[in-house]
Parts: C-alpha cells; structure tokens; sequence
C-alpha cells in the first residue's frame, strides 16, 4: 500500500510516493527501551510439564496451571500448588539454570505475581523481547495470546485485563521442534528454552506512537524519508512533530485516517554513520499525547556490481559470526549490555572487525543497539536452516511474520545493512517460493537494505565451484558458507587450488568458513582438533580467497565456541562446537591471530588506497 502525502520539507513542499511500511504487521510497539515500562524479570515460579498435563481443555483438570487455583477444603483435587514451586530466573533459559533440564526440550510453566495499579486514559502491553518457542500467555486465568517463533519480541493488550492490586501471570512455554517448526528438527546450537529475554509492562497514553521509521537517501543532495504509526481514537488527522535538534529540523506532518503518515525532510549536510564514525542523532517525534526519542544513524548501503557501497563508497566486510552465548563457562542465552559489549568489543577491537554476522536467528536488540554504537555492520538472520516444511503453509507464515517482526524491530538501527531470510537450505522450486515470499516481504517493510540469504550448494567441477544457485536472482549480495578443508574430502593442502565463479554480477561474501580447534591442544597441522590445524585452514582459506575477483567480505565461523547438542566427541567436543577463534572463556586460538593480521594488512592496503 501506497500513502500520498503531502510532504513538509525544510525549504520546499513536494508531493510523492513512499512506500509507508508502516500498515500494522500486528507487531509491537517499536523502540521498546525508550518507553515507560515495567520490567519484570526476576524470579518466577516454574512447572516442568512433559506430559503437557497443565494445557487447560473445556474438560476440566486436576491441573489447570493458567488459572493458578487452589486445593480449597472439601473441593475437587488440585494437584499443584503455584506458591509451593521453586523458582527460575527470567530471562534465562531453563538449561543453564536447572541441571536436570540441560537437555530437556518440552513444556515449562512459568507464573509470576505483581501488584499494579492501572491510571484511566493510559494502554498497557505485556511484551516479551523473546521466548522459545511456542508461548502461550494467561493473566488473571485468561488467555491472552499465543506466539510462534524463538527470538523475535511480540505484545499483547492487557490494558482491561490487567487487575488494580495483585495480579497473576501464567506462560507456557514450549520448545519442542517438529518438522513444522523454523528451525525444523535438525540445528547446529542449543535449543535453550523458556523466557530467554526480558519481559515488560509498557504503559503508553490512550493514543500512542507505535511505530516510526526514518532512513536517509542521498537522492537530490539527501533526504530523510520515513513513516509513523499512531495508534489510538486520536491517531486520525493528528498533528506529529519531528524533531532532530543536532539537525535543526522541526517538523509538524499529519496522520491519514489509518493513523499513518510518511514524511520527506531535505535536511542540512550530516554526518553519515559508518563503522569510522558511528554518529547517532537524536531524533523526537511528539503527538499531543505521546513522545518518543531514539538514536538513529543515517547512511546508504548498497551494490554495484562486485561491489558494496557504504555512503557511496566500495566497502570490504571485515566480519566474524557470532552465537548469541556470552563468553564464559557456562552455554546460555541471557545476554546483559555488558555481556553483549563483551561479544562485540571483541569483534571489534581485538580482531580489528567492522561487520558482524549474528548467527542464526535475530539477537537481542541489545546486540544491535550497541553495534549502532560501536561502528559495527550487522548481518540480521531468521532461522530458516536447512531443511523445513517449505510446502506447509503455516510454517511459511511463521517464517514471514517471524522476518516482520525482525525488520519492524531493528530498521531503524543504521548497524544492520544486510537482512538474511536463510542458512544453507536446498535448492527445488518450493524453497524458492517460501523463501521469495520472505523476500517480498523484507522488501515490503525496507527496502533500504541488501537482502541476502547464506547459500551452501553449488556447482563443483573439479577445482572450479559455481555459486548459481537460482536464489542468487533475488539477492543483492551472494553469501557462501564454505568448508573445503574441514568437511568433505579435499585436503587441506589442496584447497588454494579451488576456483570461484559465479554467472551473477553481484558482490559475493563468504558468510562462514571455519575447522574446530580445542584450546590449548597443539599438535601438528596436519592433526585434527589442534590449534595448529585450524591455523593452517585459516592460512589455506584466505590464501584461496585471493584469487576471487568478487569477494567483497567474510565472517568466518565463529568467534566463540558454542554449544551444541550434534557435538559429540568426548575429548574434544563435549557438547561444544570447536569452530571458536576464542575457547567459550575467550582464550585465543592461533588461528584468532591469523585472521587478525588478515583483517590489518586488508585494511592498511584500503587505506593505501587499494581496493
Ligand atoms: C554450517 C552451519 C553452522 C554450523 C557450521 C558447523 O554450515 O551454517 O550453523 O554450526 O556449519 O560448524 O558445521
């Protein structure tokens, strides 16, 4: 859908097309640290529910864990007692803090009680930045919503289910994957469970801002376009300011009936962000009711050709790929500001990156927030990986909606520059069409940013591979995951000799390449699991992406090891994927050291003044 606005722009009025991206995907509220909100992680109790006994049916049962009931004297059996349950912490995963669910994939209750006191004239949404991976959601023994899908954040209305006093919150959450989930059965990282990111009360006014969306062009000297999204019995012909004090821009645009409203503001020269200059502006957007302040950074990105071009000019991505895990011990999910500063810092300033991929599936908006910060391009990636039901209709809406709720979350972060809709899924004509529904969608909601999807087969004939899997077409940047060296059966000697080629005029990244390496087992190169193995395919690796006239980047697999339930080797695996340039304490590898010095001598060539 298209909005004609008429547009107020510093210095002229003109009328265009935009398209809005701003229709209501019946995704929550953006720019969620920025409202008024109750937080309310902390101890819940739990219920561990295999059997899925406590699913409330129109039966009736001995255990209807939502409507947090009571054995009442002479009553029928209640075989549960909320208040008599131990207690976990959200948000957590269950595995990493309950050593009898290391493993468990099924069913957990969670409750929590809290005191609130409604005001008249404000809304109230319940919003979960995450959990994993089917919730279902009860307050006060009423159900209010379901969700599918692990990492994206979803909300749900409770301003007239919400009590004045005490209040009863019940979540189940189940982590079991089927072959209709995304991911499907089969996944290389641990399906951590349960509540895995903060969960909020975010109070906003009767008519409130739900959604703003601003993004620079530098079409006609530069503009700033964008969208926003009231939403309320006012939101109709509303008046809005923007306001962006460091630019001087003052603002007033108008909602349509729909609560929608584009804007095109020619402003005064900026600072463009880049990984050199991350500047962030303050941007406000005010209605009579509502105000709303975020930190955005404005830059293009885009191809031509063999090229990426950040503001214009051809860019080399220096990157490594990231699970979303802190550096320590223990595998778990739970990222703080400072465990996820800890990840990117490392990225940054001690492998010398300017791009990160966050593998597999959307991180905390943590991650993003501080790589707008920090100077990092961001890889975005929804878990479709490998094989799912690309026939079922239903998994293919969970896909989309799950691709919505990533794009509506983090389009305004100048960080992200590539959303990724896939990981290494098989080539037919199904896939194509579940995976182009995406695409449509992404480019729906933004088409200010590369799409791509991590491509693993392709045509090999002898020395020579051919990236032409047909998905290339709907690609902007080509992204191979390559493993000669590691799997398969070429040598790791051998692999310099490969070839690359590729019938599409587009910049091509290697999106993974990697062999596993135990810290602190030395040994021979030639030996397996040693740090010296995983050195010499890094030196092997780069050596061989010298000769590919289209590589415009890398992040290699991974920073850290990570955990993994396909990771058996009880010597040098234990449930952990070796693939780390750090151990999961941050101990380098050699091969970190490799890669570094690549990245230096790279960047001290670009600055030279070579490509
Ligand atoms: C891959 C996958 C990644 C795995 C990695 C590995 O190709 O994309 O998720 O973890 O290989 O270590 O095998």
């Amino acid at each position: 859908m298209k909005h004609f606005t008429t547009l107020l722009v510093v210095g002229l009025t003109l009328t265009c097309a935009l398209p809005t991206g701003a229709e209501d995907y019946g995704t929550p509220l953006s720019n969620l640290y920025a409202r008024t909100r109750t937080d309310l992680s902390g101890p819940w109790r739990y219920i561990v529910d295999p059997l899925q006994s406590g699913r409330v049916t129109d039966k009736g049962t001995r255990y209807p864990f939502p409507l947090d009931i009571k054995q009442q004297p002479g009553g029928t059996l209640v075989e549960f007692d909320w208040d008599q349950q131990a207690s976990i912490v959200v948000s957590q995963d269950w595995n990493s803090q309950i050593e009898a669910l290391e493993f468990y994939t099924g069913l957990v209750w969670y409750r929590r009680t809290f005191d609130f006191f409604p005001q008249d004239e404000r809304r109230y949404f319940l919003y979960f930045e995450a959990a994993n991976y089917h919730t279902t959601v009860y307050l006060n023994a009423e159900k209010i919503g379901e969700h599918e899908g692990g990492f994206t954040p979803f909300a749900f209305e409770i301003t007239d289910r919400v009590h004045k006093g005490r209040n009863s919150l019940v979540v189940g959450v189940d982590n079991t994957h089927t072959s209709e989930t995304i991911p499907e059965l089969a996944y290389d990282w641990w399906n951590y469970g349960g509540i895995t990111r903060p969960v909020h009360i975010v109070d906003v006014p009767e008519t409130y801002i739900h959604d703003l969306w601003i993004a620079y062009s530098a079409e006609n000297g530069g503009v700033l376009t964008g969208s926003l999204l009231l939403d309320g019995t006012q939101q109709a012909n509303t008046e809005v300011r923007i306001e962006i004090p460091e630019l001087n821009i003052a603002e007033t645009v108008h909602t349509a009936d729909d609560g929608v409203t584009t804007f095109e503001i020619s402003p005064p020269p900026i600072e463009l962000w880049s990984p050199e200059h991350p500047r962030l502006y303050t941007v406000t957007v005010s209605s009579a009711l509502d105000s709303v302040s975020d930190q955005v950074g404005f830059r293009t990105v885009a191809t031509h050709g063999h090229d990426i071009l950040l503001n214009g000019e051809p860019i080399f991505l220096h990157g490594i790929s990231i699970h979303e895990e802190p550096i320590g011990p223990v595998g778990r999910r739970g990222l703080d500001w400072k465990t996820a500063e800890q990840l990117l810092r490392l990225a940054r300033d001690e492998l010398g990156c300017n791009f990160v991929r966050l593998a597999h599936y959307p991180h905390s908006e943590k991650m993003t927030r501080l790589a707008d910060r920090l100077g990092l391009l961001v890889w975005s990636e929804v878990p479709v990986y490998w094989a799912i039901a690309y026939t079922n209709e239903h998994t293919r809406d969970v896909a989309v909606n799950m691709v919505t709720e990533n794009v509506m979350r983090d389009r305004n972060r100048a960080s992200v520059i590539v959303w990724s809709v896939a990981n290494e899924t098989p080539i037919h004509d199904e896939r194509g069409a579940f995976l182009g529904a995406m695409i449509d969608r992404v480019r729906t909601l933004d088409p200010t940013r590369l799409v791509s999807a991590a491509l693993d087969r392709t045509t090999k004939e002898g020395d020579t591979i051919i990236i032409d899997d047909p998905l290339g077409e709907r690609l902007d940047l080509l992204a191979v995951n390559e493993y000669e060296g590691w799997y398969g059966s070429r040598s790791i000697d051998d692999i310099t000799n490969l070839r690359w080629e590729t019938p599409y005029e587009k910049p091509m990244i290697f999106s993974e390449f990697g062999a596993g390496a135990l810290f602190g087992f030395h040994g021979p190169k030639h030996e397996r699991w040693t740090e010296e193995y995983q050195q010499h395919f890094y030196h092997q690796t780069l050596k061989m992406t010298e000769s590919i006239p289209f590589l415009r980047g890398a992040s290699p697999w991974i920073l850290k090891d990570f955990r993994s339930p396909r990771r058996f080797h009880g010597l040098y695996q234990n449930f952990w994927n070796r693939k780390g340039l750090v151990s999961e304490t941050g101990e380098k590898k050699l091969a970190f050291f490799v890669l570094r010095d690549w990245y230096a001598t790279i960047k001290a060539a670009h600055s030279a003044g070579g490509s």
